[in-house]
């Protein structure tokens, strides 16, 4: 289903949820959640969050660049209460530029230090729900085909014989691929990651608007291998398609998936109950229920059994104060679109 669809679905389940509410519970109002999530997820949480609570949930589905971009072009008359999940760059990009406000949570002291790290570094602006390693996806029916050997390293997705075969989304719109270029440039350095860069660049087929576009495309068998966060290749994998994931032998990057209250939140009593509820280990656990497999902020929320191990994952040291500052993004995408994606391949 693409992303437009599930939009257009979710407003229809929307719809059919106001429409069966009763009365009753009506009254509690409405929250509008900007959700960078899987659909499967995003539903699972409106439904969940508006059965216990009487508030109605209203949905739109975006990746995190793309929800950057609509919180930022609505500052002046915002139209979300909350933002729920995404990759924690541009979430600490929105705090930075005073686009989402300050709230701390009486749940904060149940959460892992990474999670908490996230929310002092913005200034309680945001905070961390869940995280995930980045890493490779591929097909090993595909690859079997075309006699080439899966990817265990980022020097190998550079390699001639894997041209046309890699994908990864735009940066521009996703915050999976944003993390991808912050790694590549922590990984080797900004000099040696542009030229990495501008090689694999000959390596993609295309640049998907979102970040788990790659992966199903991996899982439909219309590309070989993709740069993806590893729960997203579970995901597939959980389904019965045919998709293998990779941690990358030098290392790789990750991301802390963040929770927002946007700044002219018409409903702040419903965005904070929201964020308290979105914290809780009970709420965490419809990740894994809708079949994604990050792990979980909160410290007594169960880790899914099929989640990536984090300690079996060579994870560099994220800088996310300097990769999550707007002008270090800002100055990193621009040289991408210069350097990188309009040059011919
Ligand atoms: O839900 C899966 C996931 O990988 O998607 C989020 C991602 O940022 C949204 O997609 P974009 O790359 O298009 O922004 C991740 O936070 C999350 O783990």
């Amino acid at each position: 289903m693409t992303r437009a669809c599930r939009v257009s679905t979710s407003i229809v389940l929307f719809s059919a949820l106001v429409l069966t509410t009763p009365a009753v519970t009506r009254a509690q109002g409405s929250l509008n959640v900007y959700c960078s999530v899987q659909a499967e997820w995003c539903q699972a949480i409106a439904n969940e969050f508006q059965r216990q609570t009487g508030v109605r949930v209203g949905l739109t589905l975006k990746g995190s660049g793309e929800t950057l971009a609509q919180v930022t072009a609505e500052s002046a008359n915002p139209k979300g209460d909350v933002w729920f999940g995404g990759t924690g760059d541009p979430h600490l990009a929105a705090a930075e530029q005073n686009l989402t406000v300050a709230y701390k949570s009486p749940n904060l002291d149940k959460l892992h230090d990474w999670a908490l790290q996230q929310a002092r570094q913005s200034g309680f602006k945001t905070v961390g729900i869940y995280a995930g390693a980045l890493g490779f996806g591929y097909n090993p029916e595909l690859l079997q085909k075309r006699k080439l050997a899966p990817p265990a390293c980022w020097k190998d997705l550079v390699k001639p014989e894997y041209r046309d075969e890699i994908q990864v989304a735009n940066p521009n719109s996703s915050g999976t691929a944003y993390t991808a270029i912050a790694t590549i440039v922590q990984l080797f350095g900004e000099e040696d990651a542009f030229r990495y860069l501008r090689q694999l660049h000959r390596n993609v087929n295309q640049y998907t608007r979102s970040g788990v576009g790659p992966i199903k495309a991996v899982a439909r068998g219309e590309t070989s291998v993709s740069i993806s966060f590893m729960h997203d290749g579970v995901t597939e994998a959980v389904a019965g398609f045919p998709v293998k994931i990779q941690a990358p032998c030098e290392g790789t990057g990750y991301e802390v998936g963040s929770l927002s209250i946007i700044k002219g939140a018409r409903n702040l009593e419903g965005a904070r109950k929201f964020v308290d509820w979105a914290l809780t280990p009970q709420a965490q656990k419809l990740g894994a229920e809708a079949k994604q497999f990050q792990v979980p902020s909160n410290r007594e929320a169960q880790l899914p059994p099929q989640a990536p191990k984090f300690a079996e994952i060579k994870l560099i040291s994220y800088d996310f104060a300097k990769y999550g500052a707007s002008a270090e993004r800002k100055r990193l995408l621009d040289r991408w679109e210069r350097e990188v994606n309009s040059q011919p391949k």
